[in-house]
């Protein structure tokens, strides 16, 4: 019995150590742990309103800029999560920012340096409108039989999103160091996978309420768990 495991032990390292030459995944990939983020905040969620008059059809007659989205047990929408300091390869996963409703979808999308699939699901006129310092700024029209245009973000930052036709819409590109972040939920949870073990300090981020840091020890194959609270 001991004899068969072994036997199956060293073949499952074998075709461990092959899985890894092959892909080249982010560092640390192998051996990784998990952080599981809780953001919460205790206050009101912050929802401003306006009466919408053009583009009625695919907008609708009223418009919400959502400022502060807090779901149940006070849980925290739209927080970026991320690692300081945590080093790794960039994800090829390609980020994608929607124009759905004359609203960014999702509201807040992060991604590493590189490109953006900038959607246009509305069939009307979109005039993206990027506010950044370390990248150039983009001031473009899409109009509706432009249906995706992509665009290149290279240097970490988090940019604000408008759009000049709609001034409700409202959106946020934060572009990462490195691949270990996640956006909150409805329910103010994150969960960052494959980190290297080690400790870090955890970075919540909000576009109203700021930043907040938690320190967090990940192991191999384990998650950690921990909780964030934003304050005004
Ligand atoms: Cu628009």
């Amino acid at each position: 019995m001991r004899k068969a495991f072994g036997a199956f032990l060293a073949i499952a390292l074998v075709a461990g150590v092959a899985v890894v030459a092959q892909r080249p995944g982010p560092a640390g990939a192998q051996g990784g742990g998990t952080i599981e983020a809780a953001v919460t905040y205790a206050g009101a969620a912050v929802v401003e309103k306006l009466k919408v008059n053009k583009d009625t059809e695919k907008c609708g007659t009223e418009a919400a800029i959502e400022k502060v989205v807090v779901g149940s047990n006070k849980g925290l929408a739209y927080a970026v999560v991320s690692v300081a300091g945590a080093k790794g390869a960039p994800t090829a996963k390609k980020a994608t920012l929607d124009q759905h409703g004359c609203k960014f979808v999702p509201h807040v999308v992060a991604m590493t340096p590189g490109e953006v699939e900038i959607k246009n699901s509305d069939d009307i006129l979109h005039n993206i409108h990027t506010y950044s310092t370390a990248n150039p700024s983009i001031n473009k029209a899409q109009p509706k039989f432009k249906k995706v245009m992509t665009e290149k973000f290279e240097k970490p930052e988090i940019i604000k999103v408008t759009c000049d036709v709609h001034s409700w819409m409202l959106g946020w590109i934060a572009v990462m160091p490195h691949p270990f972040f996640g956006v909150t939920d409805a329910s103010g949870l994150a969960k960052i996978e494959n980190v290297p073990p080690g400790k870090y300090t955890v970075e919540a981020w909000h576009e109203t309420l700021g930043k907040q840091t938690k320190e967090v020890e990940v192991k191999a194959g384990q998650t950690a768990k921990v909780a964030i609270e934003m304050k005004k």
